[in-house]
């Protein structure tokens, strides 16, 4: 069958810094070649609206999927699963990822019929076997495993039986190189591991995978690095490195094959902390990036998000990390009940601290803790502003005055990262780049200003709403139904992780 896998367009805010290859897409699409279909990939990302159009029109695909992982990507979802379908009503037209998988019917329910099902969970053995289905004439599609459509749901999604088993169809991706985070440019994804087993209260990458936890084996990852050719990885991975001999045995391969490639990872403190051995030596095998997931600089903020670890090993941490010679970038949540004195003492904190310090504000995300016990408080339905970088909680301050604060922050943290120092090193990493034909470091640098900007980012706030989120009913904390929660459901005697 001839099936084009489309992934959304950048969201705004995050564009600058980085643009990463949709590695979840390109595994689905490998997973359905495998399987006799014709597929082409079309990445939003890099690639306008008009080049998908004037596709779809020319290749005539059968089947057409879209990747949803982003909430804040199905109004576009939605808008060109409408347009499609009336360019191809015959076509078959699906959605599947992250997002999607918490609320299929919603997502269907706008689409008014353009979407013909929603693929929940691990994309890779479910979709062939939809796309065979379609195939022969569509019969018990809504009996599959995640699928669910307008008329019914099937079973409840199943894992894939070994992560050794796949590979991403980079080959189908065209403007590789147009991939980059900061200076890693061009940069290439890999997945290590996939899930996570801890339970942070707004975070929804337990809930997908069931709080599973699966390693990719040592020589697959070694033979996954080896095929990359771009000279940067950015490793996908929720937390890199939770068992220390995973990743001491990766490292094994890396030097047995000789691969030598610059590395951004992202890891917890504890993880940092508790396994040491294993970052010293992915340093000398060339890892350039860390990024540490703090959220606050408080105890209390750290047992609100249930992060499962104290300030004193968190900065222990970022000692550590230093010690590396890495650049080590964390993030801290802003919650919209924060006044200017807390911003302030974030901005006094991060001036201190030789890290890039990155600041999201706390967003409620369907399939999260918080979603349930925050979401009748929502400000606003629009799903383009959940994208951490908009308050969609009520905030304390006037909203102009948060945004006034939040960006005063991060233009204060920018320019720290940016000053006489890092601008000369800066300039000289652009130079070297712009000599390999690569300008998207350079264009970052370029763009900060023009983006982050109070009045765009309340302005934005007064955009038509066409497409509304459904609120949930909200409970209190103690009331939580954690296993309404997950896409994948846990293994029964699955043991869960608690450090501290
Ligand atoms: C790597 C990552 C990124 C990367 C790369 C993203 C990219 N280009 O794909 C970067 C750093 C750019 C990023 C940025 C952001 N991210 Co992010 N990211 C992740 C992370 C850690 C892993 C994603 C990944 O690659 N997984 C591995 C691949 C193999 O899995 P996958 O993409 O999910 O694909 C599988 C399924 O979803 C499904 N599938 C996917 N697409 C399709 C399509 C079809 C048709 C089908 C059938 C199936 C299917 O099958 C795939 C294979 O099994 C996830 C957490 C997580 N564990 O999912 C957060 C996550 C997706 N990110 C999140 C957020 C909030 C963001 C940001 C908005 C803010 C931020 N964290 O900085 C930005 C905005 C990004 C943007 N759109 O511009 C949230 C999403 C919340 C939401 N519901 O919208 C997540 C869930 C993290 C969290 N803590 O909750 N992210
Ligand atoms: S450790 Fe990271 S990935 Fe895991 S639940 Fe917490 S925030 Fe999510």
């Amino acid at each position: 069958m001839k099936t084009l896998f489309v992934h959304p367009s950048c969201l705004f805010y995050s564009e600058i810094y980085l643009r990463l290859e949709p590695l979840g897409l390109e595994l689905v699409a490998q997973s359905c070649r495998e399987a006799g279909h014709d597929v082409r990939v079309l990445d939003l990302q890099v690639f306008q609206r008009e080049d998908y159009f004037k596709g779809i029109k020319e290749w005539q695909p059968q089947a057409i999927g879209f990747s949803l992982n982003y909430l804040a990507n199905i109004p576009e979802v939605v808008e060109l699963a409408k347009e499609t379908r009336r360019i191809l009503p015959s076509s078959f037209i699906f959605a599947g990822g992250h997002s999607a998988s918490f609320i299929p019917d919603e997502v269907l329910e706008h689409t008014e019929g353009a979407l013909d099902c929603v693929v929940r969970g691990e994309g890779e053995a479910i979709t062939p076997r939809v796309l065979e289905c379609v195939a022969s004439g569509r019969a018990g599609l809504e009996a599959l495993p995640g699928v669910v459509t307008a008329r019914g749901a099937g079973p409840d999604p199943v894992l894939v039986e070994s992560l050794d088993r796949l590979s991403p169809a980079r080959d189908l991706m065209r403007r590789r190189r147009r991939y980059f985070i900061a200076d890693l440019d061009p940069c290439a994804s890999v997945e290590l591991t996939r899930g996570c087993p801890w339970d942070c209260s707004f975070c929804s990458a337990w809930t997908f995978y069931g709080r599973s936890y699966r390693q990719v084996s040592p020589e697959k990852a070694g033979e996954e690095l080896a095929r990359i050719r771009e000279p940067n990885v950015f490793i996908v991975d929720d937390v890199a490195f939770v068992h220390a001999e995973h990743g001491m045995a990766i490292a094994q391969e890396i030097e047995k094959r000789r691969i030598r490639k610059r590395y951004y990872l992202e890891t917890r403190a504890d993880v940092l902390l508790r396994n040491k051995e294993v970052f010293r030596r992915w340093r000398k095998l060339g890892l350039e990036y860390m990024f540490v997931g703090l959220e606050a600089i408080d105890e209390e903020g750290l047992r609100h998000f249930r992060k499962r670890t104290s300030l004193s090993k968190n900065f222990e941490a970022l000692e550590f990390a230093r010690s590396l010679g890495v650049f080590v970038a964390v993030n801290i949540i802003s919650d919209p009940s924060w006044d200017e004195r807390r911003f302030e003492v974030i901005r006094e904190w991060a001036l201190a601290v030789p890290e890039i310090v990155h600041l999201t504000v706390n967003t409620p995300y369907p399939g999260t803790e918080t979603w349930l016990t925050e979401s009748r408080k929502l400000q606003t339905r629009d799903y383009r502003l959940f994208d951490v970088q908009h308050a969609v909680l009520p905030t304390k301050m006037p909203l102009d005055k948060f945004y006034e604060e939040l960006v005063r922050t991060q233009q204060v943290l920018n320019r720290k990262h940016l000053g006489f120092a890092a601008l000369r090193d800066a300039f000289k990493i652009a130079v070297s780049n712009l000599f390999r034909g690569q300008t998207n470091f350079l264009r970052m640098l370029w763009k900060f200003n023009t983006v982050y900007n109070p009045r765009r980012q309340l302005s934005d706030h007064s955009r038509p709403v066409e497409y509304s989120m459904k609120l949930c009913e909200g409970v209190s904390p103690s009331e939580v139904n954690r296993d309404a929660l997950y896409v994948h459901r846990p293994a029964p005697a699955r043991s869960s992780v608690s450090s501290n």
